[in-house]
């Protein structure tokens, strides 16, 4: 008893300094202060663009709401993931490969927040096209199953890594095809200008997405950036993927709300949106 206590005393007080689970090795790859900094200022981003965001969808019609609610629902999200990494709580350990006493700081907290956020990214997607139910299932399954292999392959050593890592990619490409595909398909019957609006949130979000397997091929993958930069790397790419990419479609979302029939159509007739006769 007496140990379990004086262990959650240990425990605390290493939280206390930012390395909440210490394992007994010579070296560490950790955040410093640069990093922590990082970490709060993205808190204080996503905060602020969530009351901003609050605001701008209380002056939106109730029925043109949908994408307003999603992107809220992100950046809130995002916000909490952040101040959980800041305070040291989303944070662990983990070893480096090939190395008996070499462990890296590893957050955790990125898998949790992405396996929410990814989905609701594509969620606002699937309301500007009107995608169909099993064409949106695909799609975010494949998103789930790809943040799930970077959750696997960050902890995986050796070889086994890389199955993880190609696993991956491939989840993207299948993601990436539903989009361009399907949806564009969708969202250019609706009509021309929707198509376009589609077209243009498509492949920023797309083009954004292909950069994180690629700093998580230089930081988790094969350790040859820091934890300071991985954080700031990682940090850019949520910023903009979140917030600026939120933001344009909050700027379009008259157009947005023109061209769509989205909530007069019954919810789960065939689709988020979609009837079935409409189903591509
Ligand atoms: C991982 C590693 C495995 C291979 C691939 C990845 C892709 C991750 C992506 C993350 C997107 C996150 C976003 C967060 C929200 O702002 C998991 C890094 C392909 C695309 C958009």
């Amino acid at each position: 008893m007496a140990g379990v206590a004086s262990a959650a005393i240990d425990a605390l007080a290493a939280a206390k300094h930012h390395h909440p689970v210490m394992p007994p090795a010579t070296i560490h790859d950790h955040v410093s202060h640069f990093g922590e900094n990082v970490l709060w200022i993205t808190f204080i981003v996503f905060a602020i663009t969530f009351v901003v965001f609050a605001v701008k969808t209380s002056q939106i019609k109730t029925s043109e709401r949908a994408n307003a609610y999603t992107s809220l629902f992100i950046v809130g999200i995002a916000a909490m993931s952040y101040y959980a990494m800041a305070t040291g709580l989303g944070v662990t350990y983990r070893p480096v490969k090939h190395h008996l006493h070499h462990f890296r700081q590893f957050f955790f907290a990125r898998y949790i927040d992405w396996i929410f956020t990814t989905p609701l990214l594509l969620l606002d997607l699937v309301l500007v096209s009107g995608l169909d139910l099993g064409s949106t299932l695909w799609i975010v399954f494949s998103d789930v199953a790809m943040i799930l292999t970077g959750l696997f392959g960050s902890y995986a050593s050796g070889r086994a890594q890389w199955g993880w890592f190609i696993a991956g990619c491939a989840f993207l490409v299948v993601v990436m095809v539903g989009l361009l595909k399907n949806g564009a398909q969708r969202a250019y019957s609706k009509s021309d200008d929707l198509g376009k609006v589609y077209t243009t949130l498509t492949s920023s979000l797309l083009v954004l997405w292909w950069i994180y397997p690629i700093v998580w091929l230089f930081t988790e993958g094969k350790t040859k950036l820091s934890s300071d930069k991985e954080v700031l790397c990682f940090a850019i790419l949520d910023i903009l993927a979140k917030v600026v990419w939120s933001t344009i479609i909050f700027m379009q979302h008259e157009k947005i709300a023109l061209t769509t029939t989205i909530l007069d159509e019954p919810l789960l007739g065939g689709g988020l949106g979609a009837t079935d006769d409409d189903a591509i």
